[in-house]
Order: C-alpha cells, then sequence, then structure tokens
C-alpha cells in the first residue's frame, strides 16, 4: 500500500498509520481524508487485522488541524457542493466497525483534536497539546469538536477552549478524561502499539461487540443502551469463541479465538 500523505504499516494483527506531512505539522486535507478513507476499508475488510493504531509524523505534531492553505481560498458554494470534510464522519468514524487508537505525539489542534476524538480512546504523550483554537480564524470546529470535546470534558472546558483557543496539555486532558493514559513521549508509542496488541489478542466478536455497545451510550437513552448491551451479550453467548472463553477459564489456559 502506498499513499503520499500517510504511511501504513501492519504489524502482526495491528495496523499502523503515520500521518505524514510533517513540512505543515501533519495538517489534513482532503487527500489526507481519501487516503485514510482506503487505510479504514481496507482495515474493515482484512481479518487478520485486529486494532489500528493512528499518529503523527516527527516529534512536533499529531495534526495541527484541517490544513488552512487548502480553506484560504475555497469559496462557501464549494464548502457546500463537496460538503466539505463529511468523509471524515462517513469514511473514518464509520469507516470500520474496529476497534482503533489515536496515539497522539504532539499539537492535536482543530481537526487533529478531532480526529484522535474520533478514535475509540487517545493514549498521549506528556508532549501531547489539545485545543480547538478555529475561533482564531474566524470560524469554529466543524469535524465534530463541539459535540465530541464536549461530551469527553463537559460543558465548562469545551466552551471555554472553543471560546478561547487555549490548549490543554495532557496531564489536564487526562484529568478531565479527554485521554485514556498519559505515557513518557519516547515510550508512546510502543505503548499505544502493546495496547492495541493487547486488544487484536482478545476474541475479535466480543472486540466488535463491545465498541459498539460503548459508543451506543453517546447516541440512546440509559434504557435503550442497556437493552442493546444486553442484547449484545446474548448474541456473544452462541459464538464459538464464547464456548472457548468459558472453557479455557475453567481448564486454566489460554483461549484460542475462531473469531466467531
Ligand atoms: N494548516 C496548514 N499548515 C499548517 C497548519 C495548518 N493547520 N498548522 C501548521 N502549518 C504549517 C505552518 O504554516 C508552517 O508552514 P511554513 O513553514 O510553510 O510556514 C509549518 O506548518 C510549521 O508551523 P509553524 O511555523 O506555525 O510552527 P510553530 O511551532 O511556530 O507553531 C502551531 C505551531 C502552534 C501548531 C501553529 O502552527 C498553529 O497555530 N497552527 C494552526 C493551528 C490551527 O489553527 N488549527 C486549526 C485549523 S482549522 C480546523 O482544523 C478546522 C477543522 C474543521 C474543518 C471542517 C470544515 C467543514
Amino acid at each position: 500500500m502506498n499513499y503520499e500523505n500517510i504511511l501504513v504499516e501492519q504489524r502482526d494483527a495491528v495496523t499502523l498509520v503515520t500521518l505524514n506531512r510533517p513540512q505543515s505539522l501533519n495538517a489534513l486535507n482532503s487527500e489526507v481524508l481519501r487516503e485514510l478513507g482506503e487505510v479504514f476499508a481496507a482495515y474493515e475488510a482484512d481479518k487478520s487485522q485486529r486494532c489500528l493504531v493512528i499518529t503523527g509524523s516527527g516529534d512536533k505534531a499529531f495534526a495541527a488541524g484541517a490544513d488552512i492553505k487548502e480553506m484560504v481560498e475555497k469559496e462557501t458554494v464549494d464548502f457546500y457542493l463537496e460538503d466539505f470534510f463529511s468523509g471524515w464522519q462517513r469514511n473514518v468514524v464509520h469507516g470500520t466497525r474496529k476497534p482503533w487508537i489515536a496515539a497522539v505525539n504532539g499539537f492535536a489542534l482543530g481537526g487533529g483534536c478531532e480526529l484522535a476524538l474520533m478514535a475509540d480512546f487517545i493514549i498521549a504523550s506528556d508532549k501531547a497539546r489539545f485545543g480547538q483554537p478555529e475561533i482564531n480564524l474566524g470560524v469554529a470546529p466543524g469535524m465534530g469538536g463541539s459535540q465530541r470535546l464536549t461530551r469527553a470534558v463537559g460543558k465548562a472546558k469545551s466552551m471555554e477552549m472553543c471560546l478561547t483557543g487555549r490548549m490543554m496539555d495532557a496531564a489536564e486532558a487526562e484529568s478531565a478524561g479527554l485521554v485514556a493514559r498519559v505515557v513518557p513521549h519516547d515510550e508512546m508509542l510502543n505503548d499505544a502499539l502493546k495496547t492495541a496488541a493487547a486488544i487484536a489478542s482478545k476474541p475479535p466478536m466480543a472486540a466488535l461487540a463491545t465498541k459498539e455497545m460503548v459508543d451506543a451510550a453517546f447516541e440512546t437513552t440509559l434504557e435503550l443502551g442497556l437493552k442493546h448491551e444486553r442484547r449484545l451479550f446474548q448474541i456473544l453467548t452462541a459464538s464459538e469463541d464464547k464456548v472457548e472463553g468459558m472453557k479455557a477459564f475453567v481448564e486454566k489456559r489460554e483461549g484460542q479465538w475462531k473469531g466467531r
């Protein structure tokens, strides 16, 4: 797989995707989106791949936002006709039912913060900084920040960050619940890959169902969410991996997963 703006490699059952436009701090343009859409479709289809990690190249940035140089001359009609950046929702968020992690190694600003928030969870380097500085450009979050950041950290912090454009450091992001874990910068990617490998070693159908039920917590009422969880649990009990998992526990050995 050869792409111009991203690097993709498979490490056993884990796909590692690196945003690779260091000259513009990995700013996200339409080509990055197109390439990521292809990668997410390939990941979804490839049974050998069970978790995906996305990170940024270089030491400084995960992604410093949508590419301002691509947007500067664009007219409203084009934003509308292209339904500009709707592909992030369609091809990345809904591009796969499988788990994926954002390994944030530096600036995650604007669209960069929003891309990280699309992931199932974020692992951050202690040098990571998160922000929604779009207001300084005369615009506002456009790839989900006003919704996902608010759900992640609550109204007060989200409103303050979006209105002032101030950045949150990694420690604050962890205490606010934006990131799952903060790791020393040099160890962060390895840690994220290890976490991904741990997820990849779990029964794959249970991983799909787990992601689906946690996501439902953001989409529906408690009553419906609980019912959805119960149904998915019940469906899992029909899988060969459920039989194997419980038998392996009783026999004090590791489970051997079939993925069905
Ligand atoms: N787009 C394009 N180029 C960028 C971007 C960006 N978002 N960020 C940085 N760059 C470029 C710079 O222009 C510079 O290039 P050059 O050397 O050619 O001038 C290079 O990357 C290095 O950047 P700096 O020299 O600025 O590096 P500093 O270390 O001085 O500063 C910062 C780092 C603080 C990260 C600074 O670069 C910055 O403020 N960047 C912009 C951050 C920002 O405003 N992001 C939000 C963008 S808008 C957005 O994401 C909206 C998303 C929703 C769109 C949906 C539409 C429907």
